[in-house]
């Protein structure tokens, strides 16, 4: 009895591990590791808006916003914890001003840091508060998205949402 017990779940955990993507797309960069090339500050009210802080890009809160200093190449990335098949890519802009900087993007993918590839490039300018929806050139797979501006800039994102087939546990 207590043996064919054992077995049943053994069997129901091995089945649960078997690591295969649904079809439910959902975001898959919320809240997951985050970094951008410098804090413009830690956090800083602005109005009704929070800014600074790096994971204010993908905390699901479109009233908060990350924001770098005004770098060469500024650059944010997400690293989604495992490889996963994008779908899209949304973002939604600096929500209450200056949303005019957003522009020359270079949205990439890849399985590293050091092996990414070029989704999309966005030419711009963006504008306050605007929610933009991203699609690769062509279909990619990848753990890491990265978002840099070619130029000089304040990079400031209320929100980096990757868009793909959950994977489950
Ligand atoms: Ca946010």
């Amino acid at each position: 009895m207590s043996l064919s017990i054992l077995k049943t779940s053994f069997t129901s955990k091995f089945c649960s591990s078997d690591h295969k993507p649904n079809n439910v797309v959902k975001n898959v960069a919320l809240k997951k590791r985050i970094q951008q090339s410098s804090w413009y500050a830690k956090t800083r009210s602005r109005g009704n808006y929070i800014c600074c802080a790096t994971e204010y890009a993908n905390d699901g809160n479109a009233t908060t916003f990350s924001h770098t200093n005004y770098d060469n190449f500024p650059y944010l990335w997400v690293d989604l914890g495992r490889m996963y098949d994008i779908k899209r890519i949304e973002i939604i802009n600096r929500s209450e001003s200056y949303g005019q900087r957003l522009h020359d993007l270079d949205i990439t993918v890849g399985p590293t840091l050091k092996e990414l590839s070029l989704c999309v490039h966005y030419k711009g300018p963006g504008k306050t508060n605007e929610h933009l929806v991203f699609h690769c050139n062509k279909q990619m797979s990848g753990r890491y998205v990265k978002l840099t501006i070619k130029g000089k800039e304040y990079l400031q994102l209320s929100e980096v949402m990757v868009f793909a087939p959950e994977i489950s546990e």
